[in-house]
């Protein structure tokens, strides 16, 4: 395993980005930090919900389209940013069977990583599996390279970047490629405003619940004393940006002490912080982003509904 972020580093990423996010005007928290271990397995519940299409979307594309990508991209290595559940990886896996022979799955999270890739390690003993610890928006360029490499980015975690942010993403991705590499990456998709808002709005509260845990989060890393339930889960759609906001709103005047940052916030009543964003595309908007990131879009595979895409692109 290599490790290029350590605990005390993703510490003060958080303490960072939780001092800016709460004494900014408006208040706002990154999504990246909802996902500690109660955070991940709501996130898992997520997927299993009704109105949360896009996991299930993605996998029957990625089902479907599995031997194509095997056939276009004819690579040794595998890379994962972001290593998931494994499900998904694993479709990937079975189809690029014939030329694999690296895995490398990316992720922040350690514990997590090592325990995933023990599993696929065991599972898929032809393959090298080789887990970094790193953040891919920052650790880039220290990814392995060489051989034929394809950059697998799934779930539609792109559509939580801020447009500027995903430009540079992209453009770090693109630096990092050699001709022959591929980019794989899974985006949301625009539809009926109706549908958006139930995705990221269940009925069973269990996004509610999910957004709400990133205020245990800070309570427990940073010392924090959110009243969790004293704040209400909104999802909005923005027309204008094209994409899902979730937000906590505070259902009364409150303040919270941060006791690592040594810092005291109120909260008015019905004042709203924005916890996340999730971006929805259309094809011509990908296609441009990438070609603003010298990236070309060659496959942009959707579900028969629509609903998702699933995008293959390279230098
Ligand atoms: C894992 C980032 C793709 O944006 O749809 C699910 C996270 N947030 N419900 C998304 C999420 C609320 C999800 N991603």
């Amino acid at each position: 395993m290599d490790r290029f972020l350590t605990a005390d580093d993703l510490e003060k990423a958080l303490r960072q980005d939780v001092m800016d996010g709460l004494t900014g005007e408006p208040k706002t928290l990154p999504a990246k930090w909802f996902y500690d271990e109660r955070g991940s397995a709501l996130f898992e519940d997520i997927t299993r919900l009704p109105e949360y299409y896009p996991t299930r979307a993605e996998r029957a594309i990625l089902a479907e389209r599995a031997p194509e990508i095997a056939i276009a991209t004819r690579v040794d290595t595998l890379l994962e940013l972001g290593a998931g559940s494994g499900e998904k990886t694993r479709i990937l896996l079975d189809a690029l069977g014939g030329t694999l022979s690296d895995y490398v799955p990316v992720d922040v999270s350690g514990d997590f990583l090592i325990a995933a890739a023990d599993q696929i390690a065991h599972d898929y003993p032809a393959l090298t599996v080789r887990a970094v610890v790193a953040d891919y928006e920052q650790h880039l360029d220290l990814l392995p390279t060489g051989g034929k490499r394809l950059i697998a980015f799934l779930g539609g975690t792109i559509g939580n970047m801020l447009p500027a942010q995903r430009i540079h993403f992209l453009q770090g991705l693109r630096e990092t490629m050699a001709p022959g590499d591929t980019l794989l990456f899974g985006a949301d998709l625009i539809k009926e405003e109706d549908r958006l808002v139930r995705a990221y709005d269940d009925s069973f509260g269990v996004t509610a619940e999910f957004n709400r845990n990133v205020l245990r989060v800070i309570n427990s890393r940073l010392g924090g004393d959110f009243v969790a339930e004293a704040y209400e889960h909104v999802a909005v759609w923005d027309a204008q940006n094209e994409w899902v906001e979730m937000r906590l709103r505070s259902a009364a005047d409150q303040t919270v002490r941060i006791e690592a940052l040594d810092l005291t916030v109120r909260f008015a009543e019905g004042e709203e912080m924005r916890t996340e964003i999730s971006s929805k595309f259309r094809e011509e908007r990908l296609r441009a982003e990438l070609g603003a990131a010298a990236l070309t879009l060659d496959r942009c595979w959707t579900d028969a509904a629509g609903d998702f895409a699933l995008v293959l692109a390279g230098p």
